[in-house]
């Protein structure tokens, strides 16, 4: 089966490694069976740095994702910029994409240095202890990342996949690990490779691969315990108290029950999630404060336990990504409770000249907004609690702001860790380098939940229904049009506030054949969504939702 002619220029055309002269230097192992040594043992040191980054977060209470880390280095340097304008909606999908991109990475290097490290074993002990120290550099990068656990996880890994590649090359030379040196073994040597040595490499790699999978899985699980997680368990929001918000909330019994479309306040485990952060910052309440500084004349930082026991507000508010494209899912309504931003500001006292209000967030993301919107009577929160829960870790545990009619790349800080007054000229948050905005308040707009798009309903009675949010001005009707036909106005739900979105449906009476369908709200400054299109960038969607429907019987 390994009977082959060595081919002096190229090697053996099978892929053992000989030299010019024909001779080989070390036993020659079919090139393929190199890079599936070095990919395999690079996926097992993936893993095992994944598997005792998991161990760490039981041991410390807060873990390590060499990957995940490495990630996010790529989506504060490279990613970035090179995926402007693109890129907020790198939450949605692109991070799966991300992680197994960095895995494929690793992989293929692995498998290249397979092929060389045969010859050059320091090839080998370079590439996997380079490897390693950038995951810990990556790691130890990240927020609330035990430095111990990011070190133990990346040597524990590099170790793994060095020893591995060279324990798999020696098997693959069958098993001595002895170098052959001399022509005649050559020609000996296809007889030694024999069937037994084949099925035991394939074997043992199979196996490697099958712990690494294993590892990496447990690894995954074991990460799930976080020390935010625990922490988030243990705390009790306080009552808020019945200021502005509570009575709006009362009015949830108007929900508008059409099957399809989204409820009034939109549960947690459903809320879109958008941000920089590939791993989620781990932020313990007992080591966080909120600080408040720059233009202020008393700055001034608390703990979480402080914060708890300010007074506090309930307020139902809409939140809108500004990549949200028309009829697109970054948008959810919840019930926020917090400390009021003003009552904050007025602790600190803010100076006259300063214009923009910064949140920083433990991990560097920033937002900036006017100051004016944190004082002019809207609804501007250090938040705490979503839907009568404590933050989701996903939504910015143990603090975020809440600014309503402001996209959130503006002004949502998750994982707040500043508010510093400042001017325009001082600073730019986040995005605004990267080509958005630096005001961007919400547009008007209204979606179509049901009939989906491309969706074939029956003829007769047909209920359209959807959303329709202008945070901070509030709704004021909506109207529905088919075919280009007149605007109808649709029925809609009754406001839980001016900031929280509100549901509309109208029965529509259908016949057969092709049908298109739009929709356009009109908000309480009389402002109607226009046809536009305008697209995400830079500072958020306009036009109106439509959908292309099928009546058949
Ligand atoms: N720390 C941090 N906060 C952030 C972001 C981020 O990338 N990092 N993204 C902002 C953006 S663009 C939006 S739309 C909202 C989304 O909040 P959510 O994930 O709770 O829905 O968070 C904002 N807060
Ligand atoms: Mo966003």
């Amino acid at each position: 089966m390994f009977n082959r002619r060595v081919n002096p220029l190229f090697g053996d055309p099978a892929g053992s490694d000989t030299d010019l002269l024909g001779a080989p230097d070390v036993t020659p192992i079919p090139r393929s069976w190199r890079a599936v040594s070095g990919l395999v043992a690079a996926g097992l040191g993936v893993a095992v740095a994944e598997f005792l980054g998991g161990l760490t977060s039981v041991v410390t209470g807060s873990g390590v994702t060499l990957v995940g880390s490495v990630g996010d280095w790529f989506i504060d340097t490279i990613g970035r910029p090179l995926a402007a304008p693109a890129i907020d909606s790198l939450g949605s999908w692109s991070k799966p994409l991300l992680v197994a991109g960095i895995v494929v990475v690793c992989l293929v290097l692995g498998a290249v240095v397979g092929l060389v490290a045969n010859r050059r074993r320091q090839v080998a002990a370079l590439a996997f202890g380079a490897a390693g120290l950038a995951g810990a550099a990556a790691a130890i990068g990240v927020e609330g990342a035990p430095v111990a656990g990011a070190v133990i996880a990346a040597a524990g890994g590099a170790l793994s996949g060095w020893w591995s590649l060279n324990w798999l090359l020696r098997i693959a030379a069958g098993e001595s690990g002895l170098p052959v040196t001399t022509p005649q073994t050559l020609t000996a040597q296809p007889m030694v490779r024999s069937a037994t040595t084949r099925r035991r490499f394939l074997g043992l790699a199979g196996l490697t691969a099958l712990v690494g999978v294993v590892a990496a899985a447990a690894g995954r699980a074991l990460q799930g315990s976080s020390m935010a997680e625990t922490a988030r368990s243990a705390v009790r929001l306080p009552a808020a108290t019945t200021t502005p918000g509570v009575s709006r909330i009362g009015a949830v019994g108007t929900e508008i029950t059409t099957p399809g479309i989204s409820p009034l306040i939109t549960p947690n485990a459903d809320f879109y999630r958008i941000d920089t952060a590939l791993v989620l910052p781990d932020v313990n309440p007992a080591d966080w404060s909120l600080t408040i500084d720059g233009m202020v004349n008393r700055p001034f930082s608390i703990t979480f336990d402080e914060l708890l026991s300010m007074p506090m507000v309930e307020e139902v508010v809409t939140l809108a990504c500004v990549s949200n494209p028309v009829g697109g899912s970054l948008v959810g309504t919840a019930v926020w409770q917090g400390v009021p931003l003003a009552m904050i500001l007025a602790e600190a006292g803010v100076q006259p000249g300063a214009q923009q209000l910064v949140g920083r967030s433990v991990d560097g993301f920033t937002v900036g907004f006017p100051v004016e919107a944190a004082t002019d009577g809207r609804v501007a929160l250090v938040a705490v609690g979503m839907n009568g829960e404590p933050l989701p870790v996903r939504n910015g545990f143990p603090a975020r702001l809440v600014v309503a009619g402001l996209y959130g790349y503006v002004s949502a800080t998750k994982w707040l860790s500043e508010i510093q007054l400042t001017t325009w000229d001082a600073f730019d948050a986040y995005w605004v380098p990267r080509g958005w905005a630096r005001e961007a308040p919400v547009r008007t707009q209204s979606r179509i939940d049901v009939p989906a798009n491309g969706t074939t309903v029956r003829p007769g009675p047909v209920p359209i229904a959807g959303v329709a949010w202008a945070p901070d001005t509030g709704i004021e009707s909506v109207e529905v049009r088919i075919d280009d036909g007149p605007w109808v106005p649709a029925e809609l739900s009754e406001p839980l506030s001016n900031d929280a979105w509100r549901q509309w449906v109208l029965t529509w009476d259908a016949t057969p054949g092709l049908a298109t369908i739009e929709v356009r709200a009109t908000d309480r400054t009389g402002f109607t969504q226009p046809e536009g299109p305008r697209p995400v960038a830079p500072d958020g969607a306009e036009g109106w939702h439509t959908v292309r429907i099928t009546v058949n019987e």
